[in-house]
């Protein structure tokens, strides 16, 4: 099944992949604008955070929108096709599965937060 589903979605991200990304240039979400103060205090905030991702996985548009609706810088790697990236994310995060946010915690400490939906619940608590 899973397996079904890993394939399922490689096609769908084969196939759609161009319009997918004509919709998301077009339709992207303008943004919080914001004081350049307050701006510069959300991206400290967001400078521990990587997004690892696929440019045409629907699960990873949805957060990148999250990450323009709420006008977050946030560094993204192409797990796709960056292999040193996939091999971050497979041995560090524990699963080839996008999108994954690592966050650096202030010890130091990693953490890799799979899920878009858990992402996106993440991304909008920091700006509350
Ligand atoms: N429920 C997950 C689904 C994520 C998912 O299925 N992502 C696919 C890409 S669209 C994936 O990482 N597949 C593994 C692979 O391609 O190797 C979410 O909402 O984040």
């Amino acid at each position: 099944m899973k397996l079904f589903f890993r394939y399922f979605f490689k096609t769908v991200r084969l196939i759609l992949g161009p319009f997918m990304l004509a919709w998301e240039f077009f339709t992207l979400p303008k943004g919080i604008a914001r004081t350049p103060e307050d701006q510069g205090r959300i991206d400290a905030k967001t400078s521990n955070l990587v997004l690892y991702q696929y440019r045409t996985c629907p699960f990873c548009m949805k957060v990148r929108r999250t990450l323009a609706r709420l006008s977050l810088q946030v560094e993204k790697r192409d797990a796709q096709h960056d292999l040193v990236s996939r091999a971050e994310l497979e041995q560090q995060g524990g699963q080839i599965k996008v999108p994954c946010l690592r966050i650096t915690e202030a010890d130091g400490q990693q953490r890799w937060l799979y899920e878009s939906k858990a992402v996106n619940d993440y991304l909008q608590k920091l700006v509350a």
